[in-house]
């Protein structure tokens, strides 16, 4: 009869955080107008329902390029660090490797501006170089961008984490190799990894929570949560806020034509 109780555990019910309340927020690329808003809402479900503990606030990467608020939401994200009552978690993104391979190789620039790096350097103070290809106004441009970008901001691009865990969840900018466990999973497919991680229908070792490629809705699957909804062109920043009880989306969102 005890068998029956204490037999082999399925996992029951939803993934676990480990009592935990966790907040995971997709990719911002330069909306910090939405970011605030967003943060606003996740303030106030926290005081509607507070949770046991400290809450987590986690960022799966992407801050900069595209959108016009690079430096401001990194800032903002600076400032959570320091004030908010969250326990803060920021995981980097294939567009901060590209800021940081700037730094470090001005001619990279030109290929990160097709990416939207222009709006980056713009919103440091910074004026890109009117043509993509010219490696002398790239090269000052760098060390212009290296002049005005503040050492806090250097030191979080430069401290961010490749994967957070809690619980039965991993938190990824892009997503994971399938078949490699989550140990050794490598940088390059952690930042970058799309199509045979999207089309895997896992297991991938735990509930992978990622953003990286954009989609109309929040994708949803057994196995991972996809939270980029395109914020830059679509005006929707998505979250999901993560406990023992389950899954549920929160999202901040303007006017399409006011983005
Ligand atoms: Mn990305």
């Amino acid at each position: 009869m005890f068998s029956r109780l204490f037999g082999k555990k399925e996992r029951a019910g939803p993934p676990s955080t480990g009592g935990r309340r966790v907040y995971a927020i997709g990719d911002i690329h330069g909306r910090h107008d939405l970011l605030e808003a967003l943060v606003r809402e996740i303030g106030r479900d926290v005081v509607e329902t507070p949770p046991l503990a400290q809450p987590l606030l986690i960022f799966l990467g992407d801050y900069v390029d595209r959108g016009p608020g690079s430096a401001q939401a990194v800032d903002m994200i600076l400032r959570l660090q320091g004030e908010s009552g969250f326990e803060i978690r920021a995981l980097k993104g294939n567009h901060e490797e590209a800021l940081l391979r700037f730094l470090d190789e001005p001619s990279f620039g030109s290929t990160w501006a097709e990416h939207g790096g222009s709006a980056t350097l713009a919103s440091y103070g910074v004026q890109p170089p009117a043509t993509r290809t010219d490696p002398t106004a790239w090269a000052e441009a760098a060390a212009a961008f290296a002049a005005v970008l503040p050492g806090a901001h250097l030191d979080f691009y430069r401290s961010l984490d490749l994967m957070a865990e809690v619980g039965d969840y991993a938190f990824v900018h892009a997503g994971v190799r399938p078949g490699v466990p989550l140990a050794h999973q490598e940088e390059r497919d952690l930042l970058w990894i799309r199509g045979e991680f999207l089309q895997a229908t896992g297991p991938f070792g735990k509930v992978i929570v990622h953003g990286h490629t954009p989609m109309e809705e929040p994708q949803v699957t057994p196995h991972r949560l996809g939270l980029d909804t395109g914020a830059y062109a679509t005006g929707v920043l998505t979250a999901v806020r993560l406990d023992d009880e389950g899954q549920r989306f929160i999202q901040a969102r303007v006017n399409r034509a006011a983005a």
